[in-house]
Parts: C-alpha cells; structure tokens; sequence
C-alpha cells in the first residue's frame, strides 16, 4: 500500500456511491444500495493496495479483481472511471442496450476477466488465476470481493477447500457482510464471527474489519502475503452506507432511487466526496512476462489400423503430446484422473496438473481462472459429472473462456455401474452453451 491519505480515500469512496447512484437511477434499475455497502473497500483497494496498470488492465502482472457480486457492476464500473480508464460521462450509459456497461460484468470490457453475477463463483474463479501466478512466477494478487448472502453458495466453499490446501497466499477474499440478501437479513446477519470460523477451518487466515474504516481496511490490507495462507476480510458493513434513509435499511436490495430520492442522497454524500482522478497508483513488478504463445504447429499421433485403444486412454497420451507442444496448456481433475487418464499429464507436469479433489463446480471455475490467464486448461471427470457445474459452464460461455471440457465414460458406455454414472444429460446441457463445440 502506498501512502494515500486516508480522508482522500474516504472523498474517493463517497465519490463511487453518488456514481453508482446516478447511474442506477438514470438506467432505471440496478443494486445501488449493494454498491454503496462495498464503496469504501473498493476505494481502498483501487487507489493504493492494488498494484495495477489502470491504462493497461490485461497486463500480465497487475493485480486482479473479481467482483463476485457482480450486481454490483456499477460500483466496478465507477471505480474503472475514477481511475481514468473510461470516460465518466460513460457512467450514464449504464444498462442501455447496446453498451458494454450491463448490469452485470462481463469481460467484454477489459478490466472483467471473467462474467459475474450468478453468485458464488468468483472465488474459483480466483484460485485458478491465484495458481496461475504461481506457475508463471508472478507477484500479481487475486482479490475476489463477495457478498455474505452469496456465501450460502456451497461452491464459494468448495473453492475456499482448495485455496487452503494449496496455502494460496497470493489469494484475498473480501466478504462485504453488510447483513441483508435480496429478501430478507441473511441467516447470520450482522454474527460475523461464523464466517471467521468457517474460512479458519478450511485453511484461511481470517481479519474480521469494519468495512467502512478505510484505516483498518488498509492496515490489514497491507499484511497480504505476509503469511502461508490465503487471508479473508470478513467486513461488517451497512447496506446503503453514507445515505441515512437507505443504511442498514431492509427493502432496498435492487431497487434504484427516483429523482428525488437520489437528488437527496447525493447531496448527503457531496460535501464529503473527492474524484479519485490524479491519486497515484501502485504499479505492478516489472517480472518476465509469461511465455503464452501457441506453438507453429501440434505433433500429430498415429495408430495402426486395427488398433483398439479405449478413447480415455488415447485422452490421455494426447494431452501428454500437447503439453509438450504448448506450455500453455494445464489439467485440473476431480479425483478421476486414474480413469480419465489425465494422470498421464499429472505425472509429465506437476506444476503445470492441479488435483481439484471431488468438487466439480470448482473443477470448472479453477479451469476458467486459468483461462483468464493465457492458459489453455482441459478439465477431466466422467461425463456426467460435469452436470454438476452446469452453471458455471452456462456462464464460461458468456466469459467467452477458453475452456476444454473433457468427460469420460460417455452414454451407456459404463453399464454395469449403472445410471448414475451415465453421461446421458450432459450431451443436451453442453450443446446449450453459447460458443461451444462438443465433440
Ligand atoms: C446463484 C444466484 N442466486 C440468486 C441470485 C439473485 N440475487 C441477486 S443479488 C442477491 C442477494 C445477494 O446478497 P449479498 O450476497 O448479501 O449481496 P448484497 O447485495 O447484500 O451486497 C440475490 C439472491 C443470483 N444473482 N445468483
């Protein structure tokens, strides 16, 4: 963290709410009050903890953020316009039909690596890119910022599972627990230390902070990496923080302000407002860049006519044959790899094979982060089980993510074990997805 004063950061985090609110207003819709909770957190991280390029945001070095709750794009988006990457007056465009600024993020706009927004999967997401740092020697750190109501989602755990065994200390997960979902109060509203308990047992290195304290954001901000484990900020905040008729108040999840009602949160927050326009940033290390070239060509792999050779088993010499080809290219596994043959890989390139255990919503978001970053990943299980990720690949599609799905023991090929381990679904779930090739 580089020395900002913390009274800009404060201007700087009022300056994201009164954005996000006059963009949801002027579009109609949106989750003002979600991005009002998150603004002094995002403050802090966007100007003077993360390292980044803000003119460049696909450099390969600079920090990354995933904003899992993505329904608080425009939050995302004020923070891309205060550092100076797009135009503010592009703000009001928010949800017009035809602009890139959606409700929702998706990596049509430069700073999104990945589509967010169906909740719990942006910490996946995060451990594949996090992995990804550390094969290619990169000092880049991976914040995901979620919501406490998006935490129910059980692959939001699947994914904290294998950040701790894999001690991802280059990993930073921010819970903005600012007590309310969509409905009603989530189920432990503002009993934040179950969150604490949770991400300890599975590894974390947990600070429970006061998420509209931009000190203490920043002084725990400044322990990332000091430690071997991944570290999550558990944040007590307010929903609709900084306008007193919204703060704390239940019934506002997703409902934009009227004129009047935004004329009188705007002029709460102004006094106290600064543009973030001019502050320094941080730069990211000048490391070696990555080599994520594709190869001039792939070896081709003959068999001799009459040959039987079961189609896993061929999976499995060809991903050798690529690998060795194409250094881009990665495996991750859900504990199959004995029968999909990925082993193959798993024993040639340790370093490049990541065992995802029996999690396979995880498998596909670990598989996605690595994409984000110039990797070429194959995902392995048996067929069927890939319907267990069926959003997360539902949503690939939309991230245009390079993606290789590979399921053995397709149709009725695994007979004797019975229904449950048919690939029979999958075919007609797969073929839904947009930009997809099943072969
Ligand atoms: C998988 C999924 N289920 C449901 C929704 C609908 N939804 C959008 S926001 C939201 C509440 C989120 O609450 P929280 O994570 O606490 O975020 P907050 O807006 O309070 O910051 C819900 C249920 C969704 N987007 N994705």
């Amino acid at each position: 963290m580089i020395d900002i004063d913390f009274e800009s950061l404060k201007g700087v985090a009022n300056q994201l709410r009164i954005h996000s609110i006059t963009a949801t207003t002027a579009a109609g819709s949106g989750h003002p009050t979600s991005c009002c909770s998150a603004a002094d957190l995002v403050a802090t991280l966007f100007f003077g903890q993360m390292r980044y390029d803000a003119k460049n945001p696909h450099h390969y070095n600079n920090d990354r953020f995933i904003l899992s709750k993505g329904h608080a794009a425009p939050l995302l988006y004020a923070a891309w316009a205060e550092n100076g990457f797009i135009p503010v007056s592009e703000l009001a465009k928010l949800r017009q039909f035809g602009n890139d600024l959606e409700g929702h993020p998706t990596p049509r706009l430069a700073f999104a690596d990945v589509a967010t927004g169906s909740l719990g999967q942006g910490l996946g997401v995060g451990v594949g890119m996090a992995l990804a740092a550390r094969l290619d020697n990169l000092d880049y750190n991976t914040y995901v910022l979620m919501g406490d109501g998006e935490i129910a989602e059980g692959a939001v755990w699947e994914a904290a599972s294998l950040a701790g065994i894999n001690k991802l200390n280059n990993l930073i997960a921010i819970v903005d627990a600012n007590r309310l979902g969509q409905s009603e109060a989530t189920a432990f509203g503002h009993d934040i230390g179950v969150y604490a308990k949770r991400f300890e047992a599975f590894g974390w290195r947990t600070e429970v902070i006061d998420g509209h304290d931009i000190e203490e954001i920043a002084e725990v901000l400044s322990g990332v990496g000091l430690d071997n484990k991944p570290l999550v900020l558990i944040a007590k905040t307010y929903k609709g923080a900084g306008v007193s008729f919204l703060q704390d108040k239940d019934g506002w999840h997703g409902k934009p302000l009227n004129q009047e009602e935004a004329a009188k949160a705007i002029a709460e927050l102004q006094p106290g407002a600064k543009s973030g326009i001019g502050l320094p940033i941080p730069a990211p290390s000048q490391l070696p860049a990555p080599n994520n070239a594709a190869p001039a060509g792939y070896p081709a792999i003959s068999y001799n006519l009459g040959d039987k050779i079961a189609t896993r088993e061929a999976y499995g010499t060809a991903l050798v044959r690529l690998g060795e080809a194409d250094q881009r290219i990665v495996a991750v596994d859900g504990d199959t790899k004995n029968s999909t043959y990925a082993e193959k890989f798993f024993q040639k390139f340790p370093n490049r094979s990541t065992e995802c255990f029996i999690a396979e919503q995880n498998l596909v978001a670990v598989a996605i982060g690595f994409g984000t970053r110039g990797k070429v990943p194959f995902a392995s299980t048996f067929a069927t089980f890939f319907t267990r990720a069926a959003d997360q690949i539902r949503v690939a599609g939309i991230s245009q993510s390079n993606l290789k799905l590979v399921g053995s023991h397709v149709g009725v090929s695994i007979g004797e074990d019975g229904p449950s381990q048919m690939a029979l679904e999958d075919l007609a779930m797969m073929r839904a997805i947009v930009g997809s090739t099943v072969l």
